[in-house]
């Protein structure tokens, strides 16, 4: 019981919730879900998040699988110092603006990056030609 946080650490997602309960002193129960050893796609946490992914809030039963969503709703339940999520309606719209722009810009791209320069090199996938490097590192995710 309590505030459960399935995470895993190489996932960004993750890390912003992870150091959002740090950064406030909020106590948690670490659930690790090792992503390269298909613990996302057990029946348990499938009921959990059909969309098998990290990370995943269970607060005593009520259960959101979203990093930003879950920060928010951390932020309102914990009263944490106005910066994180402004009470002031124009101020907490301006950060609500930079987390769905983040969606499609930050992550979308960044991720591709990842992919193409760490994670796929690590997992033996031959480094992007020259031609490669032109395109948008996230369509090269299938490559
Ligand atoms: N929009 C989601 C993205 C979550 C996400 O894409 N997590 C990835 C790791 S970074 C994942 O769990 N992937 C496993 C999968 O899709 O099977 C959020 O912010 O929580």
């Amino acid at each position: 019981m309590g505030l459960d946080i399935y995470y895993f650490p190489v996932s960004q997602p993750s890390r912003s919730v992870v150091m959002f309960l740090k950064l406030n002193n909020i106590e948690y129960n670490d659930k690790l879900v090792n992503l390269g050893k298909g613990e996302h796609k057990t029946p348990e946490y499938l009921a959990m998040n059909p969309n098998h992914t990290v990370p995943v809030m269970d607060d005593d039963g009520f259960i959101i699988c979203q990093s930003a969503t879950i920060a928010k709703y951390l932020a309102s339940k914990y009263q944490t110092a106005d910066h994180w999520y402004p009470s002031d309606l124009k101020k907490r719209a301006k950060v609500d603006e930079l987390l769905d722009w983040h969606h499609t810009n930050i992550r979308k791209h960044g991720v591709g990056v990842f992919f193409n320069i760490k994670l796929g090199p690590l997992r033996g996938m031959p480094a992007l030609t020259p031609a490669q490097k032109t395109k948008n590192t996230r369509s090269l995710m299938g490559r």
